[in-house]
């Protein structure tokens, strides 16, 4: 035990606060890497090509990786760099086999390579459906086109991601989440937007009509306000998908980006929890719009975090991150955003919560304005320092050389 942890431990238990409570209940907590952030939303299909569904990477930082092994490496140096065992999100656009089957033709067997590996690292593995970046994807419109050839196209994809989804999730002995997002919408201002939406919902029943039991397979759907390219409507909106939760008892993302940009993805945690069982998170930083930039440990990320600690979410919530920068090192743009993640919930651990609430239940505004004003103050550093050297990673400027020194090893790729 360092000198200013001790310090630290001793300053938070005048708070009321245990801080070996907080570092076990923060070891508990898996968040889900996105594996997009390694290589520029590109995937592994063998085929050129933009993301579409108006999300794209900005930046040509080297050091892209360019093969299931390049992106492996990357993650394992960013898991080298992160306290705790995590989880992988993976795309289906990500598989690793040397054949090149269609979207409606994928199998479990294209992705063995990731599960084998995942197993090795002692990792969870999570799942999405690829409904973007394809010729069939170019009118912004998948499970709501109004030509049913395309739409069972994508409905086939989907069905196929869940089977192979709940095999992992059976494999590795740990439920992965299956998350649907389609980029579906309209550029301009369309005049049948029931007709979109019903198509939807009827793709999604079809998708969703195997059952797997839940110790292999979450289903989750996610919303958006709007994209590049479809500004007007977007098909699947937030009401669209929170009824469809709700009637149909899959679990919700809700990704921080895709609000408006003065509303808060944290006040909602609670909200739509009276409604819905299991929620997924992808935790993202919207600059202006959704730009998926590096999440920060800025304020949005601290009151998604005080949310699902004081509301008690954390065992029905599952995290994931969603951004993809490409102007700086994509490896550290990992190391980043999760270390902030790990930190805003090391921080809503550490917060004097039960004495927070009695003030507030006493109606004791000034009080709880007071202490959570000066909570700011209190030595959360050294406990995260703390929290890295027992997981053998560094903290503080240290982090800066491994970074660097990776980054260097990679830059040459072309
Ligand atoms: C797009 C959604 C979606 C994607 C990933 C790649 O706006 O946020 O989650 O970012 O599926
Ligand atoms: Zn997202």
């Amino acid at each position: 035990m360092t000198k200013s942890y001790d310090l630290a431990r001793q300053e938070f238990a005048d708070w009321g606060v245990d801080t070996e409570a907080a570092l076990r209940a923060l070891s508990w907590v898996p968040i889900s890497v996105h594996c997009w952030q390694g290589d520029d939303v590109g995937g592994f299909e063998r085929k050129s090509g933009t993301s579409g569904g108006g999300i794209q990477a900005t930046g040509n930082h080297p050091g892209r990786a360019r093969n299931p092994d390049e992106l492996r490496a990357d993650l394992e140096f960013a898991f080298s760099q992160i306290p705790g065992k995590h989880r992988l999100n993976l795309h289906a656009c990500y598989l690793d086999t040397a054949e090149q089957p269609e979207r409606d033709q994928i199998e479990y067997r294209h992705f063995t390579p990731w599960v084998d590996w995942a197993r090795d690292q002692g990792l969870g593995l999570d799942f999405n459906p690829t409904f973007f970046a394809h010729a069939k994807a170019d009118d912004n419109l998948t499970l709501s086109h109004p030509d049913a050839a395309i739409r069972d196209f994508w409905i086939e994809h989907g069905r196929r991601c869940r089977e192979i989804a709940a095999q992992i999730g059976r494999d590795l002995g740990s439920a992965a989440v299956n998350n649907i997002w389609v980029p579906d919408g309209s550029k301009d201002t369309p005049v049948d937007r029931m007709a979109a939406r019903r198509r939807l919902e009827a793709s999604l029943d079809t998708m969703f009509a195997d059952s797997f039991p839940r110790t292999e397979l979450i289903d989750a759907v996610e919303a958006k306000l709007f994209g590049i390219g479809v500004e007007s409507m977007t098909v699947g909106s937030h009401e669209f998908y929170l009824g469809y939760a709700i009637r149909k008892g899959t679990a919700l993302c809700l990704d921080m980006g895709h609000f408006h940009p003065t509303e808060s993805v944290a006040d909602k945690l609670s909200a739509v929890a009276m409604s819905v069982q299991d929620l997924l998170l992808h935790v993202s930083r919207p600059v202006r719009w959704d730009s998926d930039h590096v999440v920060l440990l800025n304020d949005d990320l601290l009151a998604m975090a005080q949310e699902l600690v004081f509301a008690d979410l954390l065992p029905r919530t599952r995290i994931g991150l969603d951004f993809f920068d490409a102007t700086i090192s994509r490896t550290a743009a990992w190391v980043i955003g999760v270390r902030n993640m790990q930190k805003a919930l090391l921080r809503a651990f550490l917060m004097p919560q039960a004495r927070l609430k009695a003030l507030e239940h006493g109606l004791d505004f000034t009080a709880r304005l007071v202490l959570t004003e000066e909570a700011r103050d209190v030595p959360y550093g050294a406990v995260w320092a703390e929290h890295c050297a027992r997981a053998d990673t560094p903290a503080g400027v240290a982090i800066l050389n491994g970074l660097q020194t990776y980054q260097a090893s990679v830059a040459a790729r072309g």
